[in-house]
């Protein structure tokens, strides 16, 4: 029995995904759940994410080294973009990888593409994860992909032109308080750092790292690349004066540059929940980072893709509590993104193609949520728009919303020219609505009211 104990306790340690101990995501960051505290006002603060907050939907990028084979290396399963932590692969032989690195496939506007036929808005890729390796051309650190790798081309300079391009933002992640390269970047107890090259955790001194490593490249990815996001990841050790120093240096160099809250210290533009969907959304700025399937990297054994219906539920139900959805792809070593990814992002991206009215720009419901689906909302001139996104559809021919508003028109998003019929009860008001649902994953109901 006690043999049993041990498995289930240890168990969500096998995930793909990084997990602490007692089960909860490891994200590095002690204030994950904080409400944060930015030394700039709300409105500064609101100014910056006004084409964030209409966005609504991006598209997250994990690509590295580790997907050269699939997160596996010399036939062990490394389980996820974390492979040389699980492996705990020697420096020397992991930068073996750079050596044959060559993603001849890689192309930046098929990627673009990808996103923008699946209604995103913007992009983040992982520009440095944590086994250091930079994904940019780093004149300050030759462990990168222009120098160190036979492909010899930059993936960011691609991307950026290519977002220019079809219209979308592009941003970067950059891991900060993980680095399995650098001798001094030291993690809380040891518990993610390179601890099988650097043994002696209490000689590490992060403020060397940040000052030899982290400060020259943000530098050079804000000079070189203009992002719109620094989507800052596992702050780890980094102590506030870091933080702060970080987003002057930052916004010194670009005022408008976006900054998520993993910089640390309960600072930052916006607050990132992993993986998961607050129950009530947040009273900040929020995103939620979600993978495809149980890795963030490209993982070649991780065949668990959630389906279209759970990705555009997910997506509304961000929506419904004023969040942004950054959903996850993990390119193959040659620079694919996978055909099942490309798949599920295309029927999310078909529904949006009807349905994105009830997306971009909207706001939280005002009502909280209902048994059969969604509420988002647009505040007009005059009238208050609500999109009824219905999950659920009713069998009796009549959807009920318990609330007394004064209805101006009705009408189904996908069929916008033909009024639907509604009348005022007790506890609010019956829109009389076709009998089978016109789209199976989730039917919008565009209902316009006076203001309440
Ligand atoms: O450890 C990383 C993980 O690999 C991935 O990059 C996620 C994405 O949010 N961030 C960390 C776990 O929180």
């Amino acid at each position: 029995m006690k043999y049993v104990l041990v498995i289930l306790l240890f168990f969500p340690l096998w995930l793909n995904a990084q997990v602490n101990a007692d089960g909860s995501i490891d994200t590095g960051d002690k204030f994950a759940n904080a409400k944060l505290e930015s030394n700039e006002s709300p409105e500064v603060i609101a100014q910056r994410l006004e084409w964030w907050s209409e966005a609504r939907f991006g598209m997250f990028i994990h690509w590295g080294l580790y997907a050269q084979d699939g997160c596996f290396w010399q036939g062990q399963d490394g389980r996820s973009e974390h492979m040389m932590r699980n492996l705990q692969i020697p420096i020397a032989e992991y930068e073996k990888i750079a050596d044959v690195f060559n993603p001849e496939n890689f192309n930046a506007d098929k990627w673009v593409k990808v996103a923008k036929d699946a209604g995103m808005k913007y992009m983040v890729l992982t520009s440095k994860h944590h086994d250091g390796f930079a994904m940019f051309n780093s004149p300050s650190n030759a462990y990168n992909i222009l120098k160190s790798t036979p492909w010899k081309r930059d993936p960011l300079k691609e991307l950026t032109e290519a977002c220019e391009k079809q219209g979308l933002k592009f941003g970067v992640y950059y891991s900060l308080g993980r680095d399995w390269h650098d001798p001094d970047c030291n993690s809380v107890k040891g518990w993610r750092s390179n601890i099988w090259d650097f043994p002696e955790e209490d000689q590490k001194d992060f403020s060397k790292y940040f000052e030899r490593k982290v400060k020259p490249q943000i530098t050079e990815l804000i000079t070189q690349y203009h992002p719109a996001i620094i989507w800052f990841d596992t702050p780890e050790l980094i102590s506030m004066e870091e933080s702060r120093e970080l987003l002057s240096l930052i916004h010194k160099l670009d005022s408008t540059c976006i900054v998520n809250q993993r910089v640390g210290n309960k600072l930052g533009d916006y607050a990132v929940r992993e993986q998961k969907i607050p129950e009530g959304g947040e009273p900040q700025p929020w995103e939620t980072c979600m993978t495809l399937n149980g890795a963030w990297g490209y993982h070649k054994t991780d065949d668990n893709w959630k389906s279209a219906d759970s990705l555009v539920h997910s997506l509304v139900d961000i929506a419904s509590k004023g969040g942004n959805f950054l959903l996850n792809v993990g390119p193959t070593g040659k620079g694919i993104i996978p055909q099942t990814s490309v798949n599920r992002l295309k029927e999310v991206g078909d529904w949006l193609e009807v349905n994105g009215e009830a997306i971009y720009g909207t706001s939280s419901s005002p009502f909280g949520k209902f048994p059969w689906g969604r509420c988002t909302k647009k505040l007009g001139r005059k009238n208050v728009t609500l999109y009824l996104s219905v999950f659920e559809w009713p069998k009796n021919g009549k959807l009920q919303l318990d609330f007394p508003v004064k209805v101006v028109r009705a009408c189904l998003l996908s069929d916008s020219d033909k009024d639907l019929k509604t009348e005022a009860n007790q506890s609010g008001v019956s829109i009389t609505i076709p009998i089978k649902a016109p789209n199976e994953i989730a039917t919008v109901v565009k209902l316009v009211v006076e203001p309440f």
